[in-house]
């Protein structure tokens, strides 16, 4: 099963997102319904390492914490953006319990990408050559006023391919502890 693991967002924050979208060709839009935080992206899992991830990710202690939002960036850069996102004011819980889980995955023998946790809430993939609307779109919501969002749990998904397009399952939630 392909998974991943990640903090689920409410519904009024996702409607925001929802809302900015933009005009800007050749871009890939994420469905509002599976706009998340990703902790950790871990590929093909076999069924008996799932079972032994989720009893080692029950067993991390872990406080909830509030997300701010900051404003939409971009990765790798402003001169050749491939993916449209929304950005975190630090939190050192956050970036605590990213850790946690993604040693917990490591430690399930299930190998993960080297690249540091850069928390971010990915809205768009884009194609080369940039767009000019790009530019745009980030002048417009460098800065953003969201509400803040108090995070209680973490999710394992399972992300399904299919010519649509991928499907999120959720398969276990986790609670971290209480602030
Ligand atoms: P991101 O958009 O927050 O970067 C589920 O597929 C999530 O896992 C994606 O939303 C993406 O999070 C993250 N991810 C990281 N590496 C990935 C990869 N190689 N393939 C698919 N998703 C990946």
């Amino acid at each position: 099963m392909r998974l991943f693991i990640a903090i689920e967002l409410p519904d009024t924050i996702k409607r925001h997102l929802e809302k900015i979208r933009a005009h800007i060709p050749g871009s890939r839009w994420v469905p509002m319904e599976q706009i998340h935080l990703t902790l950790a992206f871990l590929g093909e899992v076999d069924e008996v390492t799932i079972e032994r991830l989720t009893g080692s990710l029950a067993a991390i202690q872990s406080p909830g914490f509030s997300l701010r939002f900051s404003g939409a960036g971009c990765f790798p850069d402003r001169s050749r953006p491939r993916v449209l996102w929304v950005g975190l004011e630090p939190e050192p819980r956050l970036n605590r319990l990213a850790s946690l889980v993604r040693e917990t995955v490591l430690a399930c023998g299930i190998p993960l990408e080297e690249r540091p946790f850069s928390p971010h809430i990915t809205l768009a993939r884009l194609k080369l050559p940039v767009p000019r609307e790009v530019e745009a779109f980030l002048g417009d919501h460098g800065k953003m006023c969201l509400p803040s969002v108090d995070v209680r749990r973490f999710i394992l998904f399972k992300s399904l391919l299919t010519s649509q397009g991928a499907v999120h399952t959720p398969l276990k939630a986790f609670t971290l502890s209480p602030t």
